[in-house]
């Protein structure tokens, strides 16, 4: 068991988590829903700092404006009661049948149009309930056919989409930043952006890239089987992670957006290193100051009180591995045996200051490849160190030892 989450510990949830009543392509729902204020309530209680949302898990996509402003008011009234934050707010342009090929890159131009006006209503609903990242989860944006996409004009329409929603964001004065989400794929056989590269490689094409960042999710990284914490290492570098959403995958297979850490473990250490601790060889690095979110979905083999124990469970792994983390950053063996493997070494420059390539080429600084090539890194001994804290061995290293040479 962890200690109690607080707000401090800026922990938020989706309200479509918790509120996901375990519906799947093969099965009925598995349990009754709750309404938005309620599962915000029982958030705050169990110690989340905020919760996040789409216009639809707010008010249904028929709704008229009067239905909508009274259930816009009431969550207000409800989150400033128990002092949750509603940190992002984002659209949903997925599960209605007119979204089938897609919001921004559907083929059919009155969708685009449609879609945009709603992804352009949900900015105004962010804005106004104080959320300060719009994140944008393209689900439906993609094909099951090469032929029926011609996608240099879909990747020109997301761009135009984007552009617009982002230069909307400035002409209002919002504080407000764009996360896009990849996923590779589900619903659609391939989706657009499928990597947290690929959605780099758009942003820097965009007019209003500035405020256009990332929201990786770990089981969808990990769907890709690109390796999550580089993921994040990578938005960080770029100066581009807005947002996350943290859960649980196991393995090539559909979205299972298990509880955080239910997946692959031994990964959610270390993305919980890198956000916790930071790059070890940069420690002036961009480091990630956002929420601490989850998406997931509680199995639909539990009842309700499955649903609030997996949504701690979440929370207290997270804290438990941040503790990990410290305590490995801590170690003097760690600290050595990350000397040794030339973890910090990576930090220096591969060039002298000032130095060209001419200069490089110049120089014979009497490198021998066949001795360098004899080194021993002790990668997996820093790893089984790492293994040894993550499992909580009473003398982590101990049994591995030092190198002898
Ligand atoms: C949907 C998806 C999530 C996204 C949500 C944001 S919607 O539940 O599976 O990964 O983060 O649109
Ligand atoms: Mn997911
Ligand atoms: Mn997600």
């Amino acid at each position: 068991m962890s200690r109690q989450p607080t707000p401090a510990d800026r922990f938020s949830f989706g309200l479509w988590t918790v509120g996901w009543l375990g519906a799947d392509p093969f099965g009925l729902p598995t349990r009754t829903a709750l309404d938005p204020w309620e599962y915000a309530a029982k958030l705050a209680e169990i110690g989340a700092w905020g919760i996040t949302l789409h216009d639809n898990d707010l008010f249904p996509f028929d709704a008229d404006e009067a239905t909508a402003a009274a259930a816009e008011r009431r969550l207000k009234a409800a989150t400033d009661a128990s002092g949750l934050v509603i940190e992002m707010v984002t659209t949903n342009t997925f599960t209605h049948p007119v979204f089938k090929d897609g919001g921004l890159t559907s083929n059919d131009r009155g969708v685009r149009r449609f879609g945009l006006r709603k992804v352009l209503r949900a900015v105004d609903l962010a804005a106004r309930l104080g959320a300060t990242t719009f994140v944008m989860w393209g689900g439906r944006e993609g094909s099951e056919y090469d032929g029926s996409k011609d996608v240099y004009a879909a990747l020109e329409r997301y761009r135009e989409g984007l552009d617009t929603v982002a230069g909307y964001i400035k002409s209002q004065g919002y504080d407000l930043r764009i996360a896009l989400e990849p996923k590779p794929n589900e619903p659609r056989g391939d989706i657009f952006l499928p990597t947290v590269g690929h959605a780099l490689a758009l942003i820097a094409e965009l007019d209003h890239g500035d405020i256009v960042g990332l929201n990786p999710e770990t089981g969808h990284e990990q769907m890709a089987n690109v390796n999550y914490t580089h993921a994040l290492g990578q938005a960080l570098w770029s100066g581009k992670l807005f947002h996350l959403d943290l859960n649980g995958q196991r393995g090539l297979k559909y979205d299972q957006d298990l509880v955080f850490g239910h997946g692959d473990l031994v990964s959610a250490f270390f993305t919980v290193d890198l956000l916790e601790n930071g790059f070890p060889g940069y420690p002036d690095a961009p480091r990630y100051t956002g929420p601490r979110h989850f998406d997931y979905k509680p199995s639909r083999t539990e009842g309700m009180t499955g649903v609030w124990a997996s949504a701690r469970a979440c929370m207290s792994t997270y804290l438990l591995l941040a503790e990990k983390a410290a305590a490995f950053r801590a170690d003097p063996n760690v600290q050595e045996a990350m000397a040794y493997a030339g973890v910090f070494e990576l930090a220096e420059p591969t060039l002298a200051a000032g130095e060209t390539a001419a200069d490089l080429l110049a120089t014979d600084d009497g490198f021998d490849p066949v001795k360098a090539a004899e080194r021993d890194f002790g990668f997996v001994r820093l790893q089984q160190l790492a293994t040894e804290h993550l499992i909580g061995s009473p003398t982590p290293g101990a049994a591995a030892g030092r190198p002898t040479g």
